[in-house]
């Protein structure tokens, strides 16, 4: 990730920075509502059903971009997380703290009418429509402070790498199982129109039943559509599996094995295909 190598003049030494609603132009606001509305007619039906919840219950239908105050005010009553304006990526460990103390940062930025279908850095869109509506979510919630945690501990065990696969395949893009098949939950897929429609209808990627380790040794690209997705059982599930491990000995055991290439299918991996799980056919 392309994090600033000095923190920007202006951020506090947690890299927030006041989102400074009343500076977005109607052009911005205009941005939000065009990439809201394409997002709020393909989602139902193809979302997991918590990120619909949570769109509702934050009113994020309302137009332009939310004022991350109120946005705060009524997400710290249902599950004590706010959200906080940072000027784009920030170092692993000031992320971490963040997480850990139940503050999601967001990025105060919008995209350029231009950039509307890739951009590298995070913007609000991504942050705000992407990964806020699953924070109004309980157990999601409980997930992403114990990831900041873990990211805390980690940090010093130099295990950031592997960690960092659990959240780009699980926060940023991840499946879960739903209804009759598979469902979206990642903010990098459901921010993303052309990656709505792929992560559950292209043939190509690989979609791989979520195991710990399987994970935090599969690498990963930032630039294309992802090669794998992992599908989780339930929110319930990834949130046990985070708690209850213990991290120690599994970064002991990653460092001793071979990083696995996004593309990588094993013999052991439950493959999913269009929704059923199958064994890999050999
Ligand atoms: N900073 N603002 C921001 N948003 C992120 O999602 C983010 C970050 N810094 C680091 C990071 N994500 C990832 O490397 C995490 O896995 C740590
Ligand atoms: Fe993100």
């Amino acid at each position: 990730m392309a994090v600033h190598a000095q923190r920007p003049a202006g951020a506090a030494v947690d890299w927030t920075v006041p989102q400074n609603h009343a500076a977005y132009s109607a052009r911005d606001h205009a941005t939000w509502d065009h990439l809201f509305d394409r997002q709020a007619r393909l989602l139902p039906g193809r979302v997991a059903p918590e990120f619909l919840d949570g769109l509702d219950f934050l009113r994020l239908a309302e137009p332009g971009i939310p004022d991350f105050e109120a946005l705060s005010e009524r997400l710290m009553r249902r599950t004590g997380w706010q959200v906080v304006a940072v000027p784009g990526l920030v170092p692993d460990d000031v992320f971490f703290d963040h997480l850990a103390n139940r503050r999601f940062v967001a990025g105060n930025f919008i995209r350029r009418p231009d950039q509307l279908d890739y951009l590298q850095e995070p913007d609000v869109f991504h942050d705000v429509f992407g990964h806020v509506p699953l924070l109004a979510n309980p157990v999601f919630a409980d997930y992403m402070q114990a990831y900041g945690q873990g990211g805390q501990r980690a940090g010093g065990l130099g295990a950031l790498t592997n960690l960092a696969r659990l959240y780009w395949y699980t926060v940023e893009f991840g499946l879960i199982r739903g209804g009759e098949g598979l469902q979206l939950f990642g903010a990098g897929i459901v921010s993303s129109h052309s990656e709505s429609l792929f992560a559950l209808d292209d043939p190509s990627p690989n979609r791989l039943g979520f195991d710990l380790r399987r994970v935090m040794r599969t690498r990963y690209r930032i630039d294309d559509f992802q090669q794998s997705y992992f599908v989780i059982d339930s929110f319930e599930s990834l949130l046990d599996a985070t708690l209850n491990t213990d991290f120690g000995p599994i970064y002991a055991e990653l460092a001793v094995t071979d990083d696995l290439d996004a593309a990588a299918v094993l013999p052991e991996d439950r493959v999913h295909t269009h929704g059923t799980q199958a064994r890999v056919q050999r």
